[in-house]
């Protein structure tokens, strides 16, 4: 049977051929893979682009090699703080200007398209909170990086970037289409809550034309929470911040020794719904075990110093205090 390959698929063939890096070669490979007519004539074909994308996957993860150098993710990015929320969006669209704008990392924001191509974070602090951004790579209707999804994947939100003074439709299709397409979030049009957690971040609103925002939320079927911002002016992104945090759906509670102050600098953060015994675990895994009682102060509920059973129901800033046995 003739395979009937397309022209596009032998594009991707000659990338594949031209290609330098094990890197760019497993992206035409995906290409191809993608591109290929997929019939019998093919099965043959098909299997042997598989083959030789794991082989590709495997020496890229370092499988095989003893000792030595490791290949490292860069689409891993370790989690710190009290929640990670990774920045989706066509490129330009202002992403690592949030980073640049309400944290420290080092981020490279320019006025040409692609400038970041590795996923980088970045903490911000709402609050005494702090939660992790994570810049990353823009994506476009045809492209975007293999690794990416996994950063997308691990993180606890997601944020759709969407430049207000561009074309806000195509940008919001596109990031759409990337979420759903990689299942993260789901294809339902309707319950935006059964995948994964995800909102619009709607970017330099200062050069936006008027009722751009408007125009978007009415045209977009899934009901997306949208917040406003412009990380040149700083407009919005206080707001953010605290919305992130409720989103992010934690409490923060600031421990307390027998007899001293509460330490009221470095809460810890716990998901809504913990109790007193949670908290112990989280301090410290042996620590549940030998938890014999607890007091708590600044709780809704109960007055300053009250004892209160392991299984308390915390809130946001309570101090707690543990005894030990
Ligand atoms: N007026 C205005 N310009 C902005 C704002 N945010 C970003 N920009 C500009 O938009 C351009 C792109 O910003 P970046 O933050 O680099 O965009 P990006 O999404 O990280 O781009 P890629 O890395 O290519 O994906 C830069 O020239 C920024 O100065 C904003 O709030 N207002
Ligand atoms: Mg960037």
């Amino acid at each position: 049977m003739p395979a009937n390959l397309t022209p596009q698929y032998k594009k991707a063939e000659e990338r594949y051929k031209a290609a330098e890096t094990d890197e760019e070669r497993l992206l035409a490979l995906e290409e191809m893979l993608r591109e290929i007519p997929k019939h019998k004539g093919t099965e043959h074909l098909q299997g042997d682009i598989k083959r030789r994308m794991s082989k590709l996957k495997d020496s890229l993860a370092g499988v095989g090699k003893k000792g030595g150098a490791k290949h490292v993710d860069v689409f891993h990015v370790p989690k710190s703080g009290a929640g990670q929320v990774a920045l989706v969006g066509m490129p330009n669209s202002g992403k690592s200007s949030i980073l640049a704008a309400i944290t420290h990392a080092h981020v490279v924001v320019a006025d040409y398209p692609f400038a970041t191509a590795v996923p980088v974070p970045g903490m911000a602090l709402f609050e005494d909170v702090p939660i992790q951004l994570v810049d990353a790579p823009p994506i476009t209707a045809d492209f975007a990086p293999p690794g990416l999804v996994n950063t997308y994947r691990a993180a606890d939100l997601l944020a759709i970037v969407v430049d207000l003074s561009g074309d806000v439709l195509e940008q919001m299709d596109v990031c759409v289409k990337y979420l759903v397409s990689h299942n993260l979030i789901l294809d339902e049009g309707g319950d935006a809550h059964l995948g994964r957690k995800t909102f619009v971040i709607a970017a330099k609103t200062d050069i936006a034309p008027p009722g751009t925002l408007q125009s978007l939320q009415e045209l977009t079927e899934r009901p997306f929470e949208y917040i406003t911002i412009s990380s040149t002016a700083g407009q919005g992104l206080d707001m953010l911040m605290r919305r992130i945090f409720e989103m992010l759906d934690v409490i923060r509670i600031y421990a307390k020794k027998p007899g001293a102050e509460p330490d009221m600098k470095e809460p810890f953060t716990l998901k809504r719904g913990s109790n007193v015994h949670d908290l112990a675990y989280h301090i410290h895994r042996e620590l549940a075990e030998k938890l014999k009682t607890a007091r708590a102060w600044n709780s809704p509920k109960i007055h300053d110093g009250q004892n209160v059973p392991r299984d308390h129901v915390l809130c946001d800033k309570e101090i707690i205090e543990l005894h030990f046995g």
